[in-house]
C-alpha cells in the first residue's frame, strides 16, 4: 500500500458512547424561576386560643413591672391574636424589656419571616415605641427587625429577611423602652410565620417537593445553574401530577439569550422522570420554558443536567443539527478526543489560576482567547470529517 509521508492514516479506532447512567446526571445547587409558589410554616397564628408556645420574655424589669400574656379576640387576618401587656403602673420611670420568646427551625429554604404587630398604650397618646424581633442560635443573636418610633395604633405587617439563617433559633420578639409610671403598654402579634417559595425544590434531590409557578399562564419559567459553562447534552426531569401541555428546553451562558435544544408538543408523563437529549452546547444555565401549561400551575419536582466532554465530541461528529436523542454508540476519531482533552486540561488550568490569583489579567483573556481559538478549530475539523 503506498505510503505517503506526512500523512498517516487516521486509526479506525470508535469510542463506544454509553447513554448517561441515572447516577451521571447532576443535581444544580442554584434555580430561579419567573415566579415561585410560596410554602408557609406557621409559627404563631394564636386562632387555636393558646399562646403557641410562647412564653414571656423579661430582662431585668424593675419591680413595678408586670407582664402578662393572653390570648385576644381581633386578629390581623383571623379571629385570634397574642396579646402581651406589660403595666409600669407604679414606682419611678425606668427602662425595662420584655416580651415573648419562642424556640423555632429555620429550613435553609426558608427565606423571609412575616408577622403583624400593633403597640398601643393606655394613654392613647404617642411615645416612643421601641420593637425588635430577633433570633438566638445560642452563641449568636441576629436582629431582624427594629421598630423605634411612634406607637402602631393599627396593625403593621412586617417581612424579615431569613435567608442566611438555618437551624434552631429562640425568636424573641419584645417591647424596650423608657417610659413614665402609671402606663400599661399592649403589644399584639398575628400571623408570625416562614415563608419558603418553592424554586429550590427543583434540586433538593426529593421527587416528592415541587417548584410551582405562581399562576397557569403561558411563558412561565424556570432555570438551572450549572455553576459555570459546562458543555451540556441532557436533561432529567421528574414531573409532578400537574404537567404541561407543551414545553421547550433552552441553554444560556448569561441568563439573557437563550437558545432553544428540545421542544414538545405533548404532555410527559405525570409523576415520572423524564430523560431528554439534545445536540451537546456550551451553556451554563437550563431552562424549561412552559409553552402550554394546561389548567392548573405545573409541578416540577427535580431538574437535572448531564454534562460531558465525550458526549459533545460525538454529537458534533456529523450527526447534524438541531435536537438529537442520544447518540447511542456514536463514533468518535480518538485524536479528536485526545484534542479535547488539551482543551479540558487547559481550561482546568485557567481554572485553577484564576481562583488562585482571584483577578484576571492580560494573560488569562489570551489562553482563553486561545483555549476559543481551538475549540472552533475543532469544531470546524468534526464538522468536515
Ligand atoms: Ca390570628
Ligand atoms: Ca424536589
Amino acid at each position: 500500500m503506498p505510503f505517503k509521508a506526512g500523512v498517516w492514516p487516521i486509526p479506525k479506532a470508535r469510542v463506544k458512547l454509553p447513554e448517561p447512567a441515572t447516577s451521571d446526571y447532576i443535581i444544580p445547587n442554584n434555580a430561579t424561576a419567573s415566579s415561585s409558589a410560596i410554602e408557609e410554616t406557621i409559627i404563631g397564628s394564636f386562632d387555636d386560643g393558646t399562646t403557641e408556645d410562647f412564653t414571656i420574655y423579661e430582662v431585668d424589669p424593675d419591680n413595678y413591672v408586670t407582664v402578662s400574656l393572653s390570648v385576644l379576640d381581633s386578629g390581623y387576618y383571623s379571629p385570634k391574636k397574642l396579646y402581651i401587656s406589660i403595666n409600669s403602673s407604679t414606682g419611678s420611670s425606668n427602662y425595662y424589656k420584655a416580651g415573648v420568646q419562642k424556640s423555632i427551625n429555620i429550613d435553609p429554604k426558608d427565606t423571609t419571616l412575616e408577622m403583624a404587630f400593633a403597640i398601643t398604650n393606655s394613654t392613647g397618646t404617642d411615645t416612643s415605641a421601641r420593637l425588635i424581633v430577633e433570633v438566638d442560635d445560642g452563641s449568636n443573636t441576629t436582629v431582624l427587625y427594629d421598630y423605634h418610633g411612634q406607637l402602631v395604633p393599627t396593625w403593621k405587617k412586617i417581612s424579615m429577611d431569613v435567608s442566611s439563617l438555618a437551624g434552631t433559633f429562640t425568636l424573641r420578639i419584645y417591647f424596650y423602652h423608657i417610659y413614665a409610671p402609671g402606663v400599661t403598654t399592649n403589644i399584639s402579634l398575628d400571623e408570625i410565620k416562614l415563608l419558603r417559595p418553592t424554586t429550590p425544590y427543583v434540586y433538593d434531590n426529593e421527587t416528592t417537593a415541587f417548584w410551582k409557578p405562581t399562576t397557569s399562564n403561558s411563558g412561565e419559567w424556570i432555570y438551572v445553574d450549572a455553576g459555570a459553562p459546562k458543555i451540556i447534552s441532557g436533561l432529567r426531569v421528574y414531573w409532578g401530577s400537574n404537567v404541561p401541555n407543551a414545553f421547550t428546553v433552552e441553554v444560556s451562558t448569561d441568563a439573557t439569550n437563550w437558545t432553544p435544544v428540545y421542544k414538545q408538543k405533548s404532555p410527559p408523563q405525570p409523576n415520572s422522570w423524564q430523560e431528554i437529549g439534545f445536540y451537546a452546547t456550551y451553556a451554563r444555565y437550563i431552562r424549561i420554558y412552559l409553552d402550554d401549561q394546561g389548567a392548573n400551575p405545573v409541578e416540577i419536582g427535580e431538574v437535572q443536567y448531564y454534562s460531558s466532554l465525550v458526549e459533545r465530541v460525538a454529537s458534533e461528529h456529523g450527526h447534524g443539527s438541531g435536537p438529537e436523542p442520544w447518540m447511542r454508540g456514536a463514533n468518535v476519531r480518538l485524536r479528536y478526543v485526545s484534542k479535547f482533552a488539551n482543551i479540558q486540561s487547559r481550561i482546568s488550568s485557567l481554572q485553577r489560576d484564576l481562583q488562585k490569583s482571584r483577578t484576571v489579567n492580560v494573560k488569562h483573556v489570551q489562553e482563553l482567547t486561545g483555549i476559543v481559538q481551538d475549540l472552533k478549530e475543532l469544531v470546524k475539523l468534526l464538522h468536515m470529517s
